[in-house]
């Protein structure tokens, strides 16, 4: 039966063939045709919005608003065509006209406003709070360029401008309507009024925030949320008097000063960029989104008495810091609130989640520099500081040797970690192992000032995507064996268990991983050349590059394997390792890692001793669609990451769900996947957090691994004597041998034995897929829906509107 949803669309893609382009879809061309069905869907989706928006405005519902300097969207429109039910109805459509759908699939560039795991738990998010009909609007910045293009040339990393608005446009609705002016630089005279000291902002520059809405579908919902992206502008178009004289480059200067904030996304994953055009990035999205936030606020209220009951702005990462000050802010310049009022709204209506513990990743600004380029804003901290303190001192005088390291500002710096905690009735970490490590150790000191601002909620994925549309054939046996109810509600999936001694089940399974497999080896053979054998166990690391993520640890084991089979007639199990990463612009380390991956994979390739047993595949450019293809061909997720550093991980849940065994270390959600699926259903290697921290205090020392391990020798020197296809690797040998702050070497003997359990637990064929489909029941947990769930009650006390 054809639903309502494909009627009005196909209807809505003949009209728009006709008016755009005065065609019909029989003679129209694919660009034409791929237009006019984004488009079409995008007008379904609008409609719903409007529907969806009026019964929240009706109901006077509590509103989540997410401010995140990036989502990672991915594609959209096979997801919402998923999502609106209508996708088999518009395959077949097309069809008819002898158009393939999976080509328009194909067409649409990722939206990738994000780097990795932060962005695309944001996109996570958003369609799990659509699906289950809470209202969310998503703010964020409308880049022109999205994370960069990676291309491999020689094993080395360049990056190219990812451009997609040309071809992804037609999801961005823009709204002139509802332009917001951000303020910039300047300086601040203090007056008496009848109000008191008021403050003035004079001289500021003026920059223009546009904002362009991208409507998020939900499953099986009424619900349509938006994600509003901020373009930013000049005030002023271009300077007439300099064009006039013929100065023409000059005459544009400011236009391109101020489109420069939402020009590109900063590509550094995990790591801070003190960079001022970044600092004007965040203030000018968290400004033009609370300054809308409250205005729309006021208009139905008028008091902001009432906004933490109908409002909750949550805060993530501490990118969107200023949300602190900047809604102290308005509270109080533009609607007349003193200190005391407007900080109890304020902290009352901020939410904040920290999503790492890596110092070099908590962000910290100069004092000069947010003082020059906001210094209304600098001199509200400068307050909140100062109270901040004060409190301290009066209340845990037990801390005050502390105050140096709790303080706002200090050592020249503005701490936004320490300005979130302050400012929020909220602090959460990712995973329990994670929000534990935030409580007894990075935040310590907090938690005893504050212990019920405290909690953890763990990650989730969004199975929808990550399991039903990336991987059909799976989706569709539990379907059959279990029903459809597990889309909406991921929690039926445990009834899967049930099939674990169901040959027939199982053996689906063997074929379903090896449908996927074929799929991701051609996409191997057209973009690396390199033949993979399908039979061979598929051993999958995507996720960023970075050290403490230790990609290098895994090369080791494959170098130490290589050596084995050629040097000692060690004869494994065929395996095939893929890697996929981007490393950030400036990051070597992380570049020469990518660089050694690549001439491990020649080496093996050129080698005929070798290459039947073992191949090594860089998959360049990865990105959320290149994901969709990757994981669910996957037979061993790897999650090997120093324990204590990973926060939670994801691509460890999207790997899991599809059917993958982890190897990994005690780290972030590992400690979770551990506990669904039992010891015997899971790898486990390495130094716990606890053993991680106690050899760090006792001073660690890579040669001590080094002189105590012969195959940790091998592999080192082989790579100094220029083993790996005779290239200079000295830069990794030093770092490992004298540096290692991630303890790859202390971990590596336990590795590589734990890769010789996997080994053996493959070679059972019966067995592996019994790990496999444990871990594919026992998944439940980590859909985002269940996520969402828990901060929609616990968190930010939001219901759904139906
Ligand atoms: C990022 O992707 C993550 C943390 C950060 O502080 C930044 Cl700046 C970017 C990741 C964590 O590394 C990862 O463990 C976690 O699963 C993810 O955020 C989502 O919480």
């Amino acid at each position: 039966m054809e639903n309502h949803v494909s009627q009005k669309l196909k209807t809505s893609i003949e009209k728009i063939m006709e008016v755009n382009f005065g065609n019909n879809i029989k003679n129209g061309n694919k660009r034409q045709v791929y237009e006019a069905v984004l488009t079409a869907t995008n007008e379904i989706l609008a409609e719903k919005r409007y529907e969806y928006s009026k019964k929240v405005k009706e109901q006077e519902a509590k509103q989540v608003y997410y401010m995140s300097m990036e989502f990672l969207v991915g594609t959209s429109l096979k997801n919402n065509l998923w999502n609106l039910e209508a996708e088999d109805d518009i395959k077949a459509f097309l069809a008819e006209y002898g158009f393939d759908i999976e080509e328009f699939y194909e067409m649409e560039p990722d939206a990738g406003l994000g780097n990795g795991g932060l962005g695309r738990l944001a996109s996570c998010y958003m369609d799990s709070m659509t699906t289950l009909s809470y209202p969310i609007t998503g703010f964020s910045i409308r880049y022109e360029f999205g994370i960069f293009k990676q291309v491999i040339i020689d094993g080395w990393q360049n990056e190219f401008p990812d451009s997609w608005i040309d071809q992804a446009g037609y999801w961005l609705n823009p709204r002139a309507d509802e332009e917001i002016e951000v303020h910039f630089f300047g300086n601040i005279k203090e007056h008496w009024t009848d109000k008191g000291l008021t403050t003035e902002h004079t001289d500021y520059v003026s920059v223009m925030a546009k904002p362009y809405d991208l409507f998020i579908s939900g499953y099986d919902t009424e619900a349509v949320n938006t994600l509003r992206l901020w373009s930013a502008k000049s005030t002023s178009g271009f300077n007439m008097d300099l064009f006039s004289k013929g100065e023409y480059v000059k005459s544009t200067e400011n236009e391109a000063i101020a489109s420069s904030i939402s020009k590109v996304l900063y590509p550094a994953d995990d790591k801070i960029e003190g960079k001022s055009l970044r600092l004007k990035q965040q203030y000018f999205f968290v400004s033009a989104s609370l300054q809308q936030i409250t205005k729309e606020h006021y208009k139905k209220y008028g008091t902001f008495e009432s906004f933490p009951d109908k409002a909750v702005i949550h805060i993530n990462d501490t990118h969107p810091s200023l949300c602190v000050p900047e809604l102290m802010r308005i509270l109080m310049d533009d609607y007349g609130y003193v200190w005391d009022a407007a900080w109890d709204i304020t902290a009352n209506s901020l939410a904040y989640t920290n999503h790492t513990v890596m110092s070099e990743a908590l962000e910290k600004w100069p004092i000069d520099l947010v003082k020059s380029h906001l210094p209304r804003i600098y001199s509200i901290i400068e307050e909140i500081n100062r109270r901040f303190c004060q409190f301290i001192y009066t209340n845990h005088p037990e801390l005050s040797a502390s105050i140096d390291k709790m303080a706002i500002i200090s050592e020249g710096m503005v701490k936004m970690a320490n300005l979130c905690i302050a400012g929020s009735y909220s602090v959460n970490g990712v995973s329990k192992l994670h929000s534990d490590i935030l409580k007894t150790d990075t935040f310590h000191n907090f938690n005893i000032v504050y212990p019920d601002k405290f909690t953890n909620v763990t990650n989730g994925i969004t199975h929808r995507r990550w399991l039903c549309q990336a991987n059909p054939l799976l989706s569709q046996l539990l379907t059959e064996k279990i029903g459809g109810g597990f889309k909406k509600s991921l929690s039926d999936i445990e009834k899967f268990n049930e099939f674990y001694y169901d040959e027939a089940v199982l053996s689906r399974l063997r074929e379903i991983k090896k449908e996927n497999k074929k799929r991701l080896a051609d996409y191997i053979a057209q973009k690396n050349g390199i033949e993979v054998n399908c039979d061979s166990m598929f051993d999958v690391q995507v996720k960023r590059l970075h050290e403490y993520k230790r990609q290098l640890l895994n090369v080791l084991q494959i170098i130490d394997l290589y050596r084995k089979i050629k040097f000692q007639g060690f004869r494994p199990l065929p395996q095939t390792y893929i890697f996929a990463a981007k490393a950030s612009a400036g990051y070597f380390m992380a570049k020469e890692i990518i660089r050694l991956i690549c001439a491990v994979s020649d080496m093996v390739e050129r080698d005929p001793d070798v290459r039947d047993f073992l191949k090594v595949v860089f998959i360049a450019d990865y990105k959320v669609s290149l994901a969709e293809i990757i994981i669910p061909a996957a037979d061993i997720s790897e999650q090997i990451s120093q324990a204590g550093k990973e926060a939670s991980g994801t691509g460890n849940m999207k790997l899991m769900i599809n059917g993958a065994v982890t190897l990994g270390t005690m780290d972030g959600a590992n400690v979770e996947i551990y506990e669904a699926v039992g010891p015997e259903n899971i790898f486990i290697f390495g130094l716990s957090t606890q053993e991680v921290n106690d050899l760090y205090h006792r001073g660690y020392r890579p040669e001590d691994f080094y002189n105590a391990n012969q195959s940790i020798r091998d592999v080192l020197e082989f790579i100094k004597s220029g083993g790996i296809g005779g290239k200079n690797f000295d830069s990794l040998y030093h770092y490992l041998m004298y540096s290692d702050p991630y303890m790859n070497l202390a971990d590596f003997a336990s590795y590589c034995d734990a890769h010789r359990r996997v080994e053996e637990a493959y070679r059972d064929e019966a067995r592996f897929t019994q790990m496999s489909l444990k871990n594919i029941a026992n998944a439940g947990i980590f859909a985002s829906d269940r996520s969402v769930t828990d901060y929609a009650n616990h968190i930010w006390h939001v219901k759904p509107v139906q």
